[in-house]
């Protein structure tokens, strides 16, 4: 699946107060990541998203809206994981009829599953939905730790083309990609960047691609091409912005320039129970959005 390869927006949804989406706001965020950030792709349904505390028509409804705002322009994938199995299969059959390019799925959590159980999740999907899936590998908030061989197995099962890496596990990252070269990588932790690209790694998927997405490409290039010095002096500048959200407040930040970015009246708020931002943290992301985007 080479046609996969790039840089993929981890898509932020805005919501309106009440907790529905914010259709219009959604839809420009999708045209500003298409159009000024000239990202290569989305990510639909992930962590940044907010999907985990969706119900499974609000998750179809992003999914028809990226769709719809995005056409054929740029690659779409499915984020359809879920410790219910049967929504996965369904949100999966649901996202690969609208005509996405890829799905993917979070390791089950909540559990303490087994490997073999985590296995027989991914089996199940993919003998359901005809369409290519990535793992979606992210320990830090799932707690699921796939090692090397586990990770062989699951790309043994027919359609699992790749995983999403979001860790800061090098080692595990260089042996990965020394032995599979075949399978996609991407990177998902974004002020790492430019040391993934340097272990090959065939994408990226991040947060803050929606934002700073020229930046980014050009840290993917640069290193790409071997200029491991520019691209680093682009990561520094990249990771005080990073630092500086994360500090902030990630997704408040992110929403705050998004809604800036998007010329959008209309806040972008929060998913319960997610907090919404104080007047602090909105007057802290104006100067974030000054000094590193405007
Ligand atoms: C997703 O599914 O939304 C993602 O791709 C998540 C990727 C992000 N990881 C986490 C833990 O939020 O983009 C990163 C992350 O926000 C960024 O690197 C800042 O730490």
């Amino acid at each position: 699946r080479e046609d996969l390869k790039g840089l993929y927006s981890a898509l932020l949804v805005p919501y309106n107060e009440d907790g529905s989406v914010n259709e219009e706001g959604l839809r420009k965020i999708i045209r500003h990541v298409i159009d000024k950030m000239e990202l290569d792709g989305l990510y639909v349904g992930g962590s940044t998203g907010e999907n985990f505390l969706l119900d499974k028509e609000t998750k179809k409804q992003i999914f028809d809206i990226a769709k719809d705002e995005t056409g054929d322009a740029v690659k779409l994938i499915a984020q359809v994981g879920s410790p219910n199995v049967y929504e996965a299969i369904e949100l999966g059959q649901y996202a690969t009829e609208l005509g996405y390019d890829a799905i993917s799925a979070v390791t089950p959590f909540y559990y303490k599953f087994s490997f073999k159980e985590v296995k027989q999740y991914y089996k199940d999907i993919t003998d359901a939905v005809d369409n290519d899936l990535i793992v979606y590998s992210i320990p830090v908030l799932t707690g699921v730790e796939i090692g090397l061989d586990d990770f062989g197995e699951l790309f043994e099962l027919d359609r699992v083309v790749g995983v999403k890496f979001t860790a800061a596990d090098f080692f595990l990252l260089e042996r990965l990609r020394k032995k599979f070269p075949e399978h996609l990588i991407f990177s998902g932790f974004d002020e790492m960047l430019l040391p993934t690209v340097v272990n090959k790694v065939d994408g990226a998927i991040g947060s803050t691609y929606n934002a700073n997405g020229p930046r980014s490409k050009q840290i993917f290039e640069l290193a790409k091409e071997g200029k491991v010095e520019e691209a680093l002096e682009i990561q520094n500048v990249t990771n005080d912005f990073i630092s500086a959200v994360l500090e902030n407040g990630l997704y408040p930040t992110l929403k705050y320039i998004l809604q800036q970015e998007t010329g959008s009246e209309e806040r972008f708020y929060a998913r319960k129970p997610m907090a919404q931002s104080t007047d602090a943290q909105l007057e802290r992301a104006q100067e974030i959005y000054e000094k590193y985007i405007k």
